[in-house]
């Protein structure tokens, strides 16, 4: 286990600005403001250079930069791998049909307003959200121990719990899985929390390891907060079985380690909705705490959109309202209240029995898309006689495979083949098409084989 490092600026960087703007010497009353601000025009500047000047240039997120390559690439059989963005066979995003069906309810009801939403969101949205990720007959739903608010897709969603966190929680601290997605330490750390890891995945096995779990989260301290990806485990593709997942949730409650489970693929990787949210529903089920982040970036296809929901699970009706009485504190500030478009969209399929029946069909058709690629690829490699052992690809699940190619291995099949992955080997099996599991086929060959 080790710490990660903490992106710039460093949250304490943040927290101390912000505590300098809570004292009350420093806020400025009219007439008294004790920083009093001079116009000169000219002042601390000499007219030529930036004040920014000092300024590096950051360099591209690890994930979304692939995207940024890709387009400058001009070949035309460049292949993008490298986001998780569900692609058609014929390499095209995907509008879901019933999204195209419930945008055109939206716009043809005339008594349809632009006003701000409450700063928790559409009500109907969380309602919805809570039920869909808890289950329809949810006893903590039933008996008003969840508070859901509407954040900003998966990402917002973390990020607010962990801001809510880091105020309230008496444990700063929060495990992450190693590896995990890239993104989680940046938002935790950011959100004030000190993050550390556990160990998930042995690349030996290319599977979980458990163990090194378990022993991880049974000497992280009492009270420890642990990110769990409730399925379809991203870059890896490794979940735990429902046994394992029993084990942990165990050792989890045994220590009083609170869960957050991220839920960004809810249906993507078995391709129904309850069997992925088996996990989140386990540890609901004991009675105890659970935070949710859920984004319908993916299982709605709604990326752009950005609609996702925090739930927080408490033990009491009392303490859920006071909870949601918080979080509204900490989303004011931050974006005030959550755009409606896309929560609309969502709401309306999620209440329309038609609707959420064709949702599932073609969420379905979506992940049995992805196990066909996954299946296509690994007898690809088969058959041209790839040397190693490739039944990961069809025992991992979720939009992901995580192919155990190194950096340079990666960096030459971009170079050589166009083909463009995230550098620690994970390629979206969402971007790959039949037509393209060739080519791909023949860089993973030449990577693996080339100076032998
Ligand atoms: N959690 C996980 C595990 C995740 O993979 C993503 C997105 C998110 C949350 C956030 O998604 P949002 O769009 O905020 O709802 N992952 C893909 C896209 C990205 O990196 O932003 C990816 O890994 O390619």
């Amino acid at each position: 286990m080790h710490t990660q490092q903490s992106p710039s600026p460093s949250p304490d960087r943040r927290l101390s600005v912000l505590a300098r703007h809570l004292e009350p010497s420093s806020v400025a009353v009219e007439g008294h403001s004790n920083h009093s601000i001079v116009g000169a025009p000219t002042s601390g500047n000499d007219g030529k250079q930036s004040v920014f000047s000092h300024i590096v240039r950051a360099p591209e997120d690890p994930i979304l930069g692939v995207t940024v390559a890709y387009n400058k690439d001009t070949s035309p059989v460049k292949l993008n791998l490298g986001v998780g963005a569900y692609r058609t066979e014929e390499g095209k995003p995907l509008v879901l049909n019933v999204v195209r069906q419930a945008e055109q309810l939206l716009v043809n009801d005339r008594s349809r307003i632009k006003e701000y939403l409450p700063i928790t969101g559409l009500a109907d949205f969380n309602k919805l959200s809570a039920k869909l990720i808890l289950g329809a007959d949810s006893p903590a739903i039933q008996e008003n121990r969840v508070t859901t608010v509407q954040c900003l897709s998966g990402t917002g969603s973390l990020r607010v719990g962990g801001e809510f966190l880091a105020q309230h929680y008496h444990q700063r601290t929060i495990y992450i899985p190693q590896p995990t997605w890239g993104n989680h330490t940046k938002i935790f750390a950011l959100a004030g929390l000190s993050v550390k890891s556990y160990r998930y995945y042995d690349p030996a096995t290319r599977g979980l390891h458990f163990q090194g779990l378990l022993e991880d989260l049974g000497s992280a301290p009492s009270g420890a907060i642990v990110l769990l990806h409730a399925c379809a485990h991203n870059p890896t593709g490794v979940d735990p079985t429902k046994d394992q997942w029993e084990q942990i949730r165990r050792l989890m409650r045994s220590k009083g380690l609170l869960p957050f489970f991220d839920s960004a693929y809810q249906g993507f990787a078995s391709g129904s909705l309850d069997t992925d949210a088996q996990s989140v529903r386990m540890f609901v089920a004991d009675g105890g705490e659970v935070l949710v982040a859920q984004s319908y970036a993916k299982n709605m296809g709604l990326y752009g959109e950005r609609v996702g929901a925090l739930s927080i699970v408490c033990r009491n009706a009392d303490v859920t309202s006071r909870v949601e009485s918080q979080l509204k504190l900490v989303i004011r500030p931050m974006y005030s209240n959550p755009p409606i478009h896309g929560a609309s969209i969502v709401a309306t399929i999620l209440k329309d029995r038609n609707l959420y029946h064709e949702w599932t069909l073609e969420l379905k058709a979506m992940a049995d898309r992805i196990i066909r690629m996954r299946q296509q690829l690994f007898d690809a490699l088969r058959a041209k006689g790839t040397p190693g052992d490739w039944s990961h690809i069809i025992k991992q699940i979720g939009m992901f495979t995580f192919t155990g190619l190194n950096k340079e291995q990666v960096a030459f099949m971009t170079k050589e083949y166009h083909i463009y992955m995230t550098s620690d080997g994970r390629i979206s099996m969402a971007g790959l098409s039949s037509r393209t599991v060739p080519h791909l086929t023949d860089a993973i060959h030449a990577a693996v084989t080339r100076g032998r």
